[in-house]
Formats: C-alpha cells, sequence, structure tokens
C-alpha cells in the first residue's frame, strides 16, 4: 500500500514480482539490483532455501529521485511460486499497489503459469481488489531457450487482459528494466487516479540522476516526464478514509502496527538510527508473543532466521546506523510479523 509523506515530500509504493516456482522473479530482482546505482538501493535481502527457492520473499528498496518534486521509494518483492506457499503470497501481496507477473517461457510451465495467473487473481479478491483494475505487467520470460512458447501463444493464455507485457531474459537482464518502467507508470496512474500522489510542480532545473544503464531514457526522468504530463491532481487524501500502511506494517499483527508504521516513517524520513531503535524495540515484543525466554529461543520457536535477527541486533549496536542498516532491521521485522501470522500469534486473548 502506498505511503506519501508529505513533510518528507516521499511517495513509497510496494510493488510485487509475481508468478510460478522457477520462472525467474529472484533472477530479475538480482538484475534490478545490479542495475540501479548503489546511492539509490538499499541491500537485496533474498531469503533463500538450501537450494534457492525463494522461502518467505525477497526484499529490494530502491529510491527514484524528483518524481516532480516527491522523491519515490519503491519496495521490490518477490513472493515463493512453489505452490504450498500460498499464505506466505497471500501476506507480501498484502498492501500491494502493483504486480509484475513473471511467466515461465519453457513448454513444460505452461499449466503452471496459468495456475499462477488464477491464484494472483483469487489471493487479490480476497483482499477486495480486482485483477482488472489493478496496476499489472508481464514478463514473458527466458526467451533465450531454444524451445520457447511463442509470445503470441502466451500472450492468448496469459493476458486476455491486454496489459504491457515483455519478452525477458532475466538471466542476462534483456527486458527487465522495460517492464519495470511500465510498472512504474502504471502505479503512478493508479495512484493518481485514486488521488493518493500529490501536487507536483516540475522543476526543469533539477538534476536527473540515472538509474538506468541508458542515460537518455533513465527510469525516473521517464517517471517524471509522466507526473509532469499528467493533470494536476486533487491535494493528497488516504484511500477509503484510512491511514496507508506502509510495506512492513502491512504485515503486522494488528497489535504492532503502530510501532511498525513508525519504523517506516522514520525511514521515510531518512532517520535510519530511530528506524533501526524502532524496528529492535518491536522485534522485542513481538518476539514476546512466543513466550518468555531468551531472544534465541523465541526466534527458534517462531522459525525465524537467527543469524538475521543477531545480524540486526549487532548492526544497531555498532551505532551510525545507515540505509542498509534500517532496511535490514525492517526486513527482519517483516520476517517476525510473517511467522507470527503463520504461527497464530498473538492469540485473541494476548
Ligand atoms: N534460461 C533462462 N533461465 C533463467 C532465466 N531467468 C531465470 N532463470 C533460471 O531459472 C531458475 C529459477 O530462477 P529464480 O529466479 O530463482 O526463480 P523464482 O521465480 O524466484 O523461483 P521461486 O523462488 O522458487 O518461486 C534459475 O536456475 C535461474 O538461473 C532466463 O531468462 N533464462
Ligand atoms: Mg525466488
Amino acid at each position: 500500500m502506498s505511503t506519501v509523506n508529505v513533510m518528507a515530500r516521499e511517495i513509497a509504493a510496494k510493488i510485487v514480482f509475481y508468478g510460478p516456482g522457477l520462472s525467474g522473479k529472484t533472477t530479475t530482482l538480482k538484475r534490478i539490483y545490479e542495475t540501479v546505482k548503489p546511492s539509490l538501493r538499499g541491500e537485496l535481502m533474498t531469503l533463500p532455501t538450501e537450494a534457492d527457492r525463494t522461502l518467505f520473499f525477497d526484499f529490494l528498496p530502491v529510491r527514484v529521485e524528483r518524481v516532480g518534486d516527491y522523491a519515490l521509494r519503491l519496495a521490490l518483492y518477490t513472493v515463493p511460486g512453489q505452490v504450498f506457499y500460498n499464505a506466505t503470497r497471500k501476506l507480501v501481496l498484502q498492501g500491494s499497489d502493483g504486480v509484475v507477473f513473471v511467466a515461465d517461457s519453457n513448454p513444460g510451465a505452461q499449466d503452471a503459469n496459468r495456475e499462477s495467473m488464477a491464484n494472483l487473481e483469487e489471493n487479490l479478491a480476497e483482499q477486495g481488489i480486482a485483477l482488472d483494475s489493478f496496476p499489472l505487467v508481464i514478463q514473458f520470460n527466458k526467451r533465450d531457450l531454444g524451445n520457447a512458447v511463442p509470445v503470441a501463444q502466451m500472450r492468448a493464455l496469459l493476458n486476455k487482459r491486454n496489459v504491457p507485457d515483455f519478452e525477458t531474459i532475466a538471466m542476462s537482464g534483456d527486458g527487465v528494466l522495460d517492464a519495470m518502467k511500465a510498472m512504474i507508470r502504471l502505479v503512478i496512474k493508479d495512484l493518481r487516479a485514486r488521488k493518493i500522489v500529490p501536487p507536483s510542480k516540475p522543476r526543469p532545473s533539477a538534476p536527473t540522476p540515472s538509474l538506468s544503464k541508458d542515460s537518455g531514457a533513465s527510469l525516473e526522468s521517464q517517471v517524471q516526464e509522466h507526473l509532469v504530463q499528467a493533470p494536476a491532481p486533487e491535494p493528497a487524501a488516504p484511500p477509503h478514509g484510512k491511514p496507508a500502511l506502509g510495506p512492513v506494517a502491512a504485515l503486522a499483527p494488528a497489535a504492532l502496527i503502530d510501532p511498525a508504521r513508525v519504523a517506516e516513517m522514520y525511514f521515510a524520513q531518512g532517520d535510519f538510527e530511530g528506524c533501526v531503535r524502532t524496528c529492535l524495540e518491536t522485534l522485542q515484543r513481538g518476539l514476546a508473543f512466543a513466550g518468555e525466554s531468551s531472544i534465541a529461543h523465541q526466534s527458534f520457536l517462531l522459525g525465524l532466521n537467527g543469524r538475521d535477527v543477531l545480524d540486526a541486533y549487532t548492526r544497531s549496536q555498532r551505532g551510525a546506523s545507515n540505509i542498509d542498516d534500517a532496511s535490514f532491521a525492517l526486513f527482519v521485522l517483516a520476517q517476525l510479523f510473517v511467522r507470527l501470522t503463520q504461527a497464530g500469534l498473538p492469540s485473541p486473548e494476548q
């Protein structure tokens, strides 16, 4: 769910890479990570099993500078494609602003593609969202395969809505940024339609740092162009009168939504120390739902990655937290929220 921080003049949007197992979602995110200038990205966090399959999700924060007079922050997530991880997919999907569907061009993967698209539609519908009116782009991935299914055939199977689609090779990065740019344009259009994006004033003299390798058509200059050309929107108003949740707060159990929101607010304001401090306090409160014992034991009981929890603490103790530390602390907090939900904690009486 997008958040707008008027004080910090920032918009944050959540984009999810969806699709069947092994279609190339994590690979796509890695290519985006490599393409974005280091100063504009956070740490790429992946959480694979030993076989490199995504267990919870991968996460990459990216900053697109200068969208009108606002900064755009993107939180990019991948879901685990394997069929039995649907509970995690639903959680990751919560509060998303757009989906990039990564389809596999392998002939043997067409049933899985179709089922995954149906699964996306179903999971969004459960959240009261119709896929027909939701920002969606499709990557037909693995186009390098000698026996890749013809695009027309994949389009007939997966793109009845006629959304923007792209032939991609995530392995080499071909087409990946084009799909991403289309996604960002759709998300911004949608935020404008929902009157979430506040008015923007073009600043002709503002620098336009490059996100993509081809400096002529950088990601943010295209985004900026889109914003400048669009009609001036109404003043910002949260959708449906409710304050918007960020990507981590959207995963939080009710009791921890507020502190998670505060942590995200600190992050958006660039107060990374405040963000890390709040994340660790929230982590401690969340771990306590597993019963009174050591942090290590609580983490073990919840099935949390102990090394990540330890890293979050070690990083906070080093002091002078930076954007990577803050992103990591938010990531660990998101892991905790997913685990708490899976464990059914806190129970209603807590
Ligand atoms: N030939 C080819 N292989 C690819 C391409 N993209 C990804 N792969 C390979 O496909 C396999 C799965 O890629 P991942 O990115 O891990 O797939 P995923 O969609 O994240 O899979 P899950 O996390 O299990 O849902 C890996 O061996 C990749 O190297 C591509 O464009 N072409
Ligand atoms: Mg993956």
